[in-house]
């Protein structure tokens, strides 16, 4: 296993690909999974993890599929981080699902050890919406790109964030279409020779950041690939968090887009060119912390601390995640090189009442009130009809069940 958790490093006998139904069989036979569960179950009624049971570690996130990126890819990272923070959770593997659309970032799902589904472009929203709505007991993860949640996914990407279920969604920002080899992305900067923009971009690009905060999510963050640290922290983060959880990951495509963020990432100037979010303290970057950010309206401003300026820390914005406005992480979240640092960190993380429990509460009430509902009966009530038998064109009979009693031929009940 390399530093970017690649395991096709030469020495190293390359992994059996396997086939998912495989892993899944594997995942749902063994004793191992039954004893987890179970602790699963008791540690969710006690606050516990029943002792017993074997601590799980990176190694058991780690699928045996063959990763297929390029070697030195950003997502190695990603993935290895995620891999690294899961054991951290105490959830069994079994009760966690990662869920992408269609892009190099999202074959995340083969490379875990957890279930998967590898859904169609730009709607694993639809399908993680599904899965946390009927089975709120499991962890559940979107993987995305910024091509698969932003151009064609653009729609669903709202609305997952609004809904507020109780998911993480990562977003791997490489700012290019790395899976079908180097077309521009919403994200991909003004003038970019691409193979689909030969003269430059035109379109101006989405921050994925103040589009979140702007879709009202609850947990809105950002990092980066290459600083392992701050990526693992923010995942935790994220995943302890009850709600949507939106992350950024600012990820490079070696390839097709290689150092795409190496204006403010590059460690001789990282420190004058970013700013890591910290809830509660003052927002001051800069090699010597000698810089700083003051917000003077709603407008954000870098000021010099230093005995000429007199000013210092305790002049600059104390950043606050909690904050019910979310306009001070629409302000932050729009902060951009070259006239501000580039921030990361977590932006907003605020408390709201899930999707599923919400759901799942209306449910409960309406059983009170009217008992439990039977799917047959509602589906053969109200306006009924039985194509009738030799009709091509449409001849309709009423259903036994059916409230109509007319036969209607050759047209459509309206
Ligand atoms: C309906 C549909 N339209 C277009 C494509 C082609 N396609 C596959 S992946 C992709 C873009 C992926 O870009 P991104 O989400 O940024 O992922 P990356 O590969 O960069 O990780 C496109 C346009 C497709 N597979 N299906
Ligand atoms: S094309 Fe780019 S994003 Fe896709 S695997 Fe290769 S380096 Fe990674
Ligand atoms: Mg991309």
């Amino acid at each position: 296993m390399n530093t970017n958790g690649n395991n096709n490093t030469k020495g190293e006998a390359p992994l059996e690909p396997k086939n998912l139904n495989d892993a899944k069989i594997e995942l749902m036979s063994g004793a191992e999974a039954a004893a987890s569960v179970e602790a699963y179950a008791g540690s969710a009624a006690t606050g516990e993890v029943a002792p017993d049971v074997k601590k799980l570690t990176r190694a058991d996130f780690v699928s045996g599929q063959e990763v297929r990126w390029c070697p030195g890819c950003g997502d190695y990272s990603i993935l290895n981080n995620v891999q690294k923070v899961m054991p951290e959770l105490g959830i069994p593997r079994e009760k966690v699902v990662f869920i992408s659309g269609i892009g190099c970032s999202s074959r995340f799902p083969y490379y875990m050890n957890t279930f998967g589904f590898h859904t169609i472009h730009g709607r694993a929203p639809g399908f993680a919406t599904g899965v946390k709505t009927a089975n709120p007991d499991l962890s559940v993860w979107v993987v995305t790109g910024d091509g698969d949640a932003l151009s064609i996914g653009g729609n669903h990407f709202m609305h997952v964030i609004r809904r507020n279920l109780d998911i993480n969604y990562l977003l791997f920002n490489n700012r290019i279409y790395g899976l079908t080899k180097g077309q521009y992305s919403p994200t991909s900067e003004q003038g970019k020779r691409t193979k689909s923009s030969p003269m430059g971009v035109v379109d101006f690009p989405i921050n994925p950041v103040s589009l979140a905060v702007a879709s009202e999510a609850t947990f809105v963050a950002r990092s980066l690939d290459i600083d392992v640290k701050h990526l693992s922290h923010t995942i935790e983060a994220a995943a302890r968090h009850k709600g949507t959880s939106f992350v950024e990951i600012y990820q490079n495509c070696n390839i097709f887009n290689d150092g795409a963020f190496q204006y403010f990432t590059d460690r001789a100037i990282r420190s004058d060119n970013m700013l890591y979010l910290e809830h509660g303290k003052p927002l001051v970057f800069g090699k010597n912390s000698d810089k700083g950010i003051r917000i003077v309206g709603s407008q954000p401003e870098v000021i010099e601390l230093n005995a000429t300026t007199n000013l210092t820390a305790d002049d600059c914005h104390t950043h606050d995640i909690h904050s019910p406005d979310s306009s001070l992480a629409f302000i932050l979240g729009r902060m951009e090189q070259p006239r501000f640092p580039q921030p990361v960190g977590i932006f907003r993380q605020v408390e709201r009442d899930t999707y599923e429990e919400q759901v799942a509460a209306q449910i409960e009430d309406a059983i009170e009130k009217q008992g439990r509902g039977r799917l047959a009966k509602l589906i053969n009530s109200g306006d009924t009809w039985t194509v009738g038998e030799g009709d091509a064109v449409g001849g309709f009979m009423p259903a036994a069940s059916g409230d109509n009693t007319e036969t209607v031929t050759g047209s459509s009940p309206d």
